[in-house]
């Protein structure tokens, strides 16, 4: 007897049940058929010209600019805009779907090392170029205002990149460093390509910094051994665990110069830096090998590879053992395009989640008319807003500094702000990636959506270039290397900026926080005193906090003090500077950076018995 659920039945009743059953799916068949043609049910996020629909970076250019050069500015970014709409986004899903892939051997078994990427991501070098993205700031054309103007264009390209703005930060930074070095001759074809507008010519460099035995800590970490051949090049020797873009045709690294008797100087001393060419002109790689690709949370569309170098022909760039110093200047540049890359990502979330709060109903009306969730997204818009004008101040005093026309002051500021920014956002990105993922409900975490994969980008943001406790530490050497004038030039800079925005009123709760808050600095600046390196140390991330909060609201209250500025600027600017602008002063009243208190985080860490 056949049964149903475990229950017996006759033949008939059989007969029965089976009409039944086919009934309800036919019912059910057709409501869904019904329902599936009626509409889309949800309505894709998405967003026009970027340049266009960003009225925060539009009135930046408008304030700042001469009026010869933004007209020329805004016309190119208008077209740039739109092929970014029309051609350059398609490429960089592209890119994602597209991962590159390593070939050991080929079919007959000999070793090939073949790093294959995909014809999207070659497309990105190409209009790298024709767009003149690393060139822009080197052919100076608009003096002082040119290295603000390649920052926007990155800042327009970064989210369509499909993670090609990873090789040009490393190749903008391996042209300062060359231009530093005074381009000399033996670089001149490096720095040509470089900088070339001719997508047949453009190189990309790698920047070959991390070893096995340490990430930050370089000075003890690099193993390579550079060997002097009777030409006067060198040849290296030692493995380099992560090199971003290992497709990349050059590479800026650092080695240790091996003596006479193969003996090395250890230390920061020891190093010095190196030009190489990845592979020769038959593509044949330079007495490198791949080890394997990194298998990556996210950047997955770029190759980052371990790299064995068995003798690899190098050039030495710099002076024996400068050579930390010397690869800063391409450190402060990757940094500063890290900056770019972490305010170009929240806005493009934001832009994406303003978009879907304009589409999306629920609970009867659109999630715009919902008071909540504009407060969320507002939130949102705040931090973006702060990040974007820090990198612009940033930018430009970069381009003040490369005309030779930054004063004294200006040097130093721009050495304390890059560290500050680069921590600063890097950590914004992350958590308004986390935040804005949130606004698109389930939706946002659906792979096939593309939300995703702004987030596992944005998440390196505040790891490579230098992890947050790590810049956090390079704002104390800022710090020290100027005796500390750098904080004397940042306080009178804020206080100038407060006192512009004190003529206009409604900024006026704003400009008593700041005021308070630099207040507060000060305080803690004067009662650190014989405890200074301990107490620094451990105030170091809330310190680089205070910093890049204040700057920021003062920036945010710069920019709406101007004649022309909207209710929203200073909404932005009020909102921005309702948070604790000092933490490190809160913080400090609450005995958190003494030596006792750095016992009891230790215990409370690996629990009492390790004391
Ligand atoms: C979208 C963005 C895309 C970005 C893509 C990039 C992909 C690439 C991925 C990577 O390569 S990630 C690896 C990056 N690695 C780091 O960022 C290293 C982090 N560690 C540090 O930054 C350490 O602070 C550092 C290695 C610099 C410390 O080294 P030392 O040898 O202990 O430094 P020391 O002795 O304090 O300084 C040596 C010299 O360099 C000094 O000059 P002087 O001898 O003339 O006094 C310093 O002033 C100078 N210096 C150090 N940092 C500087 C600097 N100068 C200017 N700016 C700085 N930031």
């Amino acid at each position: 007897m056949p049964s149903i659920k475990g229950i017996n039945m006759t033949v008939g009743q059989e007969q029965q049940a089976g009409m039944k059953e086919k009934q309800v799916l036919e019912d059910l068949e057709t409501h869904l058929t019904r329902r599936d043609t009626e509409a889309l049910f949800q309505e894709q996020p998405q967003t026009g010209n970027q340049y266009l629909e960003d009225t925060l970076l539009r009135s930046y250019l408008k304030t700042h600019l001469p009026p010869k050069v933004l007209e020329e500015v805004h016309q190119d970014l208008e077209r740039f805009g739109n092929r970014l709409l029309t051609k350059i986004q398609r490429l960089s899903w592209e890119c994602e779907l597209n991962p590159p892939v390593f070939r050991q051997f080929d079919a007959w078994g000999r070793r090939v090392d073949r790093i294959h990427t995909c014809s999207a991501w070659r497309r990105m070098k190409e209009i790298s170029a024709e767009e003149g993205l690393i060139a822009e700031a080197y052919e100076k054309r608009y003096s002082n205002w040119s290295r603000l103007y390649q920052a926007v264009k990155l800042y327009l390209f970064s989210s369509s990149s499909g993670g090609f703005s990873c090789p040009l930060a490393m190749t903008d930074g391996a042209a300062k460093v060359i231009e530093s070095l005074g381009n000399p001759g033996s670089l001149k074809n490096a720095f040509d390509r470089l900088t070339s507008r001719d997508p047949e010519k453009f190189w990309t460099s790698g920047q070959w910094m991390t070893e096995r035995r340490g990430g930050s800590d370089v000075a003890n970490g690099t193993e390579t051994v550079a060997r002097k051949q009777p030409d006067g090049t060198y040849r290296l020797y030692g493995f380099k665990w992560f090199t971003s873009a290992a497709d990349s045709d050059m590479a800026l690294t650092l080695a240790r110069i091996a003596d006479a008797e193969g003996q090395c100087t250890q230390g920061s001393r020891g190093l010095s830096l190196f030009f190489l060419r990845v592979r020769d002109e038959d593509g044949k790689l330079n007495n490198i090998q791949v080890q394997r690709l990194k298998d990556k949370l996210g950047t997955r569309q770029m190759a980052t590879a371990e790299l064995w170098l068995q003798g690899a022909r190098a050039e030495l760039i710099s002076a024996e053992g400068r050579g930390v110093a010397a690869i800063s200047n391409m450190l402060n540049i990757t940094r500063i395009h890290n900056v770019i890359g972490a305010v170009a990502s929240m806005r493009r979330m934001i832009s994406l989640s303003r978009d879907y709060a304009c589409k999306r109903v629920a609970f009867g009306k659109l999630l715009k008319d919902h008071p909540l969730h504009m407060q969320t997204l507002a939130r949102m818009e705040v931090q973006v807003r702060g990040a974007f004008l820090l990198l612009m101040e940033i930018v430009r005093l970069l381009g003040l500094a490369e005309t030779n026309l930054a004063s004294e002051q200006e040097q130093l500021l721009l050495r304390l702000l890059i560290p500050v920014a680069k921590l600063y956002t890097g950590k914004q990105a992350s958590a308004v990636a986390v935040e804005a993922m949130e606004s698109f409900g389930g939706q946002g975490y659906m792979e096939d959506t593309g939300l995703p994969v702004i987030l596992r980008d944005a998440l390196v943001l505040s790891i490579w270039e230098g992890t947050t406790n790590i810049l956090s530490l390079d704002v104390l050497r800022s710090l020290a290397k100027s005796q500390g004038q750098v904080m004397a030039v940042f306080l009178s800079t804020v206080q100038k900026k407060l006192e512009l925005a004190s003529g206009t009123e409604q900024l006026s709760p704003a400009v008593q926080r700041a005021r308070e808050a630099i207040g507060s600095l000060q305080q803690f600046m004067a009662a650190t005193g014989s405890e200074r390196a301990l107490t620094m140390e451990l105030a170091a991330r809330d310190f680089s906090y205070s910093l890049a909060r204040i700057y920021t609201g003062a920036l945010l209250m710069e920019h709406a003090a101007r004649p022309d500025a909207s209710s929203t600027d200073v909404w932005a600017a009020l909102r921005w500077c309702n948070q604790e602008l000092c933490p490190v002063a809160v913080e400090s009243g609450r005995g958190s950076y003494g030596a006792g208190a750095a016992l009891q985080d230790s215990a409370l860490v690996f629990g009492n018995s390790r004391l």
